[in-house]
């Protein structure tokens, strides 16, 4: 058990029951032309938080912690899409309709599959979650109980949408969570700005917030299991 340095508080940390969350990296929501931008937003705010998270997953994949991916998406036949979730937004381009990068946010379509610099490697978890957050509808919970993971550090994309909802879902279901701050991303600054600050208010109601420097170190310096010769 070590700590990282973390805002409200340092952030105990224990590789063995922690678990890498990387919410929606997906085409659709950071490549011009995909579900994002159809809703309109600038996704270029969004690729920022590329590189940074690359890093850390790849200490965290160094250091035994799990990766576990999500994409948010929905079945062909649309038959897992409330009509209420179907109907927002530009109404020429919708969930299910053509987009740059096949049908918007349809599992199978190019663009509903992860950034090509985030890939998930062979033999890491991917959900498929058809709401905004990763517990609902979803195996995680399960996952992370065959995992015995107790703390989620928390990355992906919209701050105050998928990883906020997935923030709040995994507080009501017990877990400790370190949102990484440079690693979460909005096409809002001041959403942004203040999703964040909603984390780690009132004594850390949702969690904890840290940049990812700090996480990074924790995870050079322990192992989620001891290193076999
Ligand atoms: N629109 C927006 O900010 N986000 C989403 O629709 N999904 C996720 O956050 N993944």
């Amino acid at each position: 058990m070590t700590e990282i340095p973390a805002t409200p508080a340092p952030f105990p940390f224990d590789p063995a029951t922690t678990a890498l969350l990387v919410i929606d990296m997906q085409r659709d929501f950071l490549l011009p032309g995909g579900f994002g931008e159809s809703l309109g937003n600038d996704v270029s705010l969004l690729r920022a938080v590329i590189d940074p998270l690359a890093g850390l997953i790849a200490a965290a994949r160094a250091s035994g912690v799990p990766v576990i991916h999500t994409r948010e998406g929905h079945l062909p036949d649309l038959s897992d899409c409330p009509p209420a979730k179907l109907r927002r937004g530009d109404p020429t381009q919708r969930i299910g309709d053509p987009g740059a990068f096949g049908r918007i946010l349809i599992r199978g379509e190019y663009g509903h599959d992860i950034v090509d610099e985030l890939a998930p490697l062979e033999g890491e978890v991917v959900i498929d979650k058809p709401g905004k957050g990763a517990f609902y509808a979803t195996e995680l919970g399960a996952v992370l109980e065959r995992l015995a993971i107790t703390s989620l550090l928390v990355t992906g994309v919209t701050t105050e949408v998928c990883v906020h909802t997935t923030v709040r879902e995994a507080n009501d279901r017990g877990y400790e969570c370190l949102v990484v701050a440079d690693c979460v991303g909005s096409y809002f600054p001041e959403f942004q700005r203040v999703g964040l600050a909603m984390i780690a208010a009132q004594g850390g109601i949702f969690g904890w917030v840290a940049d990812s420097a700090d996480v990074v170190g924790a995870l050079t310096t322990t192992t989620a299991s001891p290193v076999t010769a």
